[in-house]
């Protein structure tokens, strides 16, 4: 591990403190109470597991694959237990995770309820990926709230990179339009749209989206298109709802999970990728312009759980 990682890790583990202390601390205290593996083990599991944002679901799922692993490897001390949980977490979060696209140009679209965080989560990326080489362009495509463009302005000065805007209450789809023409002439790498939370219901919310998505489609076709929800897990299983809603509205195809430095809810990220399949692709642990990072399953359980 180098510094920089270790760093990474480091923080992370401090964001999901909460949640450590929430779910890992609850499963401690029965592993040292019961010692041996039984039934009455298994339901306070479950209890701890529901009570903790894993959700009816993927809890039912976490118990049956201990119940099977418990058998198949003949274990009796619930101290085993703690590695047979942390294994199942792990594939959960990484059965749906794929290679990023790097061989073409690529569009992000960052889409969510509004206060998720979508146009801080759009700054720290857009920092990420410069720093990581990547020429970057992002879209204000949030052209409804008031003063929604100045704080974009803010996060794309901070992080390095241009940003396409026009005044509120324009058309978000001409602002794409200009986006992916600015992205074309520079060469840009990447080009990252923050787009409306506030749209009152779903059919607003689809009329907006689809006429983004035409617009990519018509002007940008050659790209290869992400896009990505953002939960705020201070939300809880209100995230699950939010997530279904959108999946339906649009082709979500990863997730960036905010706010876990704030939070005893980061149970949550396992009962969304569980019951979605969509792979979460960062996270958020804090407001400043380096708390994001790459979303890694391994470290994210470890950080939990160790
Ligand atoms: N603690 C913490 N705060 C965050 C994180 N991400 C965003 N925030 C805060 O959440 C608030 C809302 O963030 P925005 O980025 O404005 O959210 P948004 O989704 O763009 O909101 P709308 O544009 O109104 O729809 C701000 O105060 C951010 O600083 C995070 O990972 N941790
Ligand atoms: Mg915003």
């Amino acid at each position: 591990m180098n510094n920089g990682k270790k760093g990474f890790f480091a923080k992370l583990k401090e964001g999901l403190a909460k949640t450590k202390k929430n779910l890992t601390e609850q499963i401690e205290g029965i592993i040292f109470q019961y010692k041996k593996i039984d039934d009455d083990f298994l339901d306070e599991l479950e209890e701890i597991l529901i009570t903790s944002d894993m959700g009816v679901e993927t809890t039912m799922d976490i118990i049956d694959y201990i119940k099977e692993e418990t058998k198949k490897r003949k274990l009796e001390d619930t101290l085993e237990i703690k590695n047979v949980i942390k294994e199942y977490l792990v594939n959960i979060l990484e059965e749906h995770q794929v290679p990023e696209v790097t061989d073409k140009q690529r569009v992000i679209l960052i889409v969510g309820v509004n206060g998720v965080g979508k146009t801080t989560s759009i700054g720290k990326i857009s920092y990420r990926l410069k720093q990581a080489g990547n020429k970057v362009i992002v879209a204000a495509a949030d052209t409804f709230r008031a003063a929604a463009v100045e704080q974009l302005k803010e996060w794309c000065n901070k992080a390095g990179v241009d940003i396409v805007a026009s005044e509120q209450g324009s058309d978000p789809g001409a602002v794409v339009f200009d986006a992916i023409q600015a992205t074309k002439a520079r060469k840009a790498d990447i080009l990252i749209c923050d787009t409306a939370g506030r749209l009152h219901n779903k059919k607003n919310l689809m009329n907006e989206l689809s006429k983004i998505f035409k617009i990519l489609d018509k002007e940008f076709s050659e790209a290869h298109i992400d896009v990505y929800l953002v939960i705020d897990a201070t939300t809880g299983q209100n995230g699950i709802v939010q997530a279904k809603l959108f999946k339906e509205a649009c082709n979500i195809n990863g997730l960036i999970l905010t706010k876990l430095d704030g939070t005893a809810k980061g149970g949550i990220a396992f009962p969304i990728v569980n019951e979605l399949k969509i792979p979460i692709k960062y996270v958020g642990v804090g407001e400043k312009i380096d708390d994001l990072q790459d979303f890694n399953a391994q470290d994210f359980v470890d950080a939990i759980f160790e």
